[in-house]
């Protein structure tokens, strides 16, 4: 190990190792179809109100990842994922607003099976006994998939229809890409620094993201 260099750490490494988990969950039939111009509006509202309620329990995730920060030797990755904290409060707001806009009941809302299981996954991480590089690992490849996603739908060529280009640029902006770089940054540094068998566990749930995310997609587009 390098010492965390974007470039040569062990988060690359997973990348190419799991690169068709990666990209079935970067490039779903869900996001491609926005990008081309295509996507079913009733499964973009789907989406939109589940998420609604991912991101309320994500609320509670990043904050138990922000703990176990805060109880390390060296807390000096705090702020960046004070900054995540910060921006949720946003985004409820943001939710709230497309909610309106598309003619979408959020309080009548209940969370999809799919949405579940990520919610259980999430819960899981408030246990002392999860490592912060477990977690930090985990709140970057969840930030990432949908910084991927979305990047995508509003690189050159696309057709994204304009009133979706909001939601794109959300997840798909440069800021939020250099935060996701960022936060790799830090993934990268702890895992050089970690024991064997941390790794692997944190390997096994940024696995464990890369299905729960196909997971989402496949719940969004289709109702079942
Ligand atoms: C399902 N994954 C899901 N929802 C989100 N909002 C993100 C990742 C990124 O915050």
């Amino acid at each position: 190990m390098d010492g965390g260099g974007v470039d040569t750490g062990t988060t690359v490494a997973w990348m190419e190792k799991h690169w068709q988990m990666y990209e079935r969950a970067t490039r779903h039939p869900f996001t491609i179809s926005t990008r081309e111009g295509t996507v079913d509006m009733s499964a973009f509202k789907r989406w939109l109100s589940q998420d609604y309620l991912f991101v309320r329990e994500f609320v509670a995730f990043i904050a138990s990842v922000l703990l176990k920060c805060c109880k390390q030797e060296d807390s000096s990755d705090m702020e960046l994922i004070l900054g995540g904290v910060a921006s949720i409060s946003d985004e409820i707001s943001w939710f709230k607003n497309e909610a309106t806009r598309w003619g979408v009941d959020l309080a009548s809302v209940s969370p999809l099976k799919a949405n579940l299981e990520y919610h259980r996954f999430l819960q899981s991480f408030t246990e002392p006994e999860v490592s912060y590089v477990v977690a930090v690992t985990t709140f970057w490849i969840i930030e990432t998939v949908y910084q991927d996603s979305f990047g995508f739908c509003i690189q050159d060529g696309n057709k994204t229809p304009p009133e979706l280009l909001g939601t794109c640029q959300r997840w798909g902006s440069i800021g939020f890409r250099q935060y996701c770089q960022s936060l790799r940054g830090i993934v990268d540094r702890c895992l050089a620094n970690a024991a064997a068998d941390a790794v692997k566990s944190a390997e096994e749930a940024f696995i464990r993201v890369l299905e729960l995310e196909i997971g989402f997609w496949e719940m969004s587009s289709s109702q079942s």
